[in-house]
């Protein structure tokens, strides 16, 4: 088949996601076409069966703001009607969902049909899509996809409670890729703990609704009973405001902000606790491959993170916000070896489950239908 796959190129995770689903198409043979305004970080264009279309944009002194959606459908009409493409999968409804349907209806009139696939992934429902600014149009384009996935049966149940759906919603969860996490690479922990401590990790884009405050007193707690340093991978608006709250703290030495990082694997190898305490959360990919590296996860229950981290198995939940409980849990797997251990290994076999191998193919039937349909 020859896909074409619309998604944000940057370090989130739908565009994580976007990407490794292309990456692993395109090894089974299929041809995958991203059609993004960068190349996706996590992208190799030079791979065989694998192409990158830019959508350029032009400014013009009217524009306030540049018309994305527009270049992006004539964008897509082009490169469907060039590569004569089966299928168009878009990731994050807004505001691909919406510039798919355009090009469908362009195509449509040159007599050209091509069926879309939407996977919604999250804050595009959550947050941003139920905005007033933004409903109408994030509902319409979600009903008019022929196929609509979500991640997670929490972002199903949160699409269905805020929009009119009248399309059925698949889930399909998130995945790793185990061949990643099977290679041998060099330990880092004598880099970032050269004294013996324990690591905990959080990687993420530092938005409010990550809540990395909370990472910073739960480590505050942790640091006063256990030697551990603090890896805090990512970047975003939350960073600096996190930064002082450690100063104030008194824990700054010991938190280390590393920036923007493509291998998150490399650091989640000498990882011993990852922290998701999110406000939000569909899914909580960053978790999952913690979790692949066999890393215990100390998260809040919001959303779907629950379907990812189990309770007392793969790790620990707590309400969001709170903040003695979830330092609680993090010294309980630090000091008590046989606990952490059950836990490495029970993270590392849940997060099997969701190996490519498994979920790929589900992507691959549901264009496979619609194609015969
Ligand atoms: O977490 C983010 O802020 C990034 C966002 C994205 O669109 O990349 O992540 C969302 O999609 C991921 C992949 O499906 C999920 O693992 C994340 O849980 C989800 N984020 C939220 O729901 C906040």
């Amino acid at each position: 088949m020859k896909i074409g796959i619309v998604c944000y190129p940057t370090f989130g995770g739908s565009g994580v996601i976007a990407t490794e689903l292309g990456k692993f198409l395109a090894e089974r043979g299929h041809q995958a076409h991203f059609i993004t305004y960068d190349q996706p970080v996590r992208l190799n264009s030079l791979d065989p069966n694998t192409y990158y279309h830019e959508v350029s944009m032009h400014d013009y002194p009217l524009f306030h703001y540049q018309p994305y959606e527009l270049a992006l459908s004539s964008k897509l009409v082009q490169v469907i009607k060039k590569w004569k493409l089966d299928v168009l999968h878009v990731h994050y409804a807004i505001p691909h969902a919406y510039a798919a349907h355009m090009a469908k209806q362009i195509l449509a009139q040159n007599g050209i049909h091509i069926p879309v696939v939407t996977t919604l992934h999250g804050t595009d429902i959550t947050l941003v899509g139920r905005n007033p600014i933004y409903r109408d149009a994030v509902e319409f384009s979600i009903n008019a996809s022929d196929v609509v996935t979500s991640v997670s049966e929490s972002l199903k149940t949160d699409t269905e409670s805020f929009f009119n759906i009248t399309k059925e919603i698949q889930v399909v969860p998130n995945f790793i890729d185990r061949r990643v996490y099977e290679q041998q690479r060099e330990c880092l922990r004598r880099q970032f703990a050269p004294e013996g401590q324990r690591i905990i990790t959080h990687i993420s884009n530092f938005r409010p609704v990550k809540r990395i405050r909370d990472i910073i007193r739960v480590f505050a707690e942790v640091r006063k009973h256990s030697n551990a340093r603090l890896l805090m991978v990512g970047d975003g608006p939350d960073k600096e405001p996190a930064r002082m709250l450690a100063y104030e703290l008194g824990v700054a030495e010991d938190v280390i902000f590393l920036g923007k990082i493509l291998d998150i694997d490399r650091i989640l190898r000498c990882t011993d606790v990852f922290m998701l305490p999110s406000e939000k959360e569909s899914f909580g990919l960053a978790a999952l491959e913690a979790m692949a590296c066999a890393v215990p996860v100390v998260s809040s229950n919001t959303g779907g993170i629950p379907e990812v981290n189990i309770h007392n198995e793969t790790g620990f939940v707590a309400n969001v916000g709170d903040v003695e409980a979830m330092s609680k849990y993090v010294l309980h797997i630090l000091n008590s070896p046989a606990e952490e251990e059950r836990l490495r290994v029970n993270a590392k076999r849940r997060s099997l489950l969701f190996d490519i191998e498994q979920i790929a193919p589900q992507y691959e039937k549901i264009y496979e239908d619609i194609l015969a349909s």
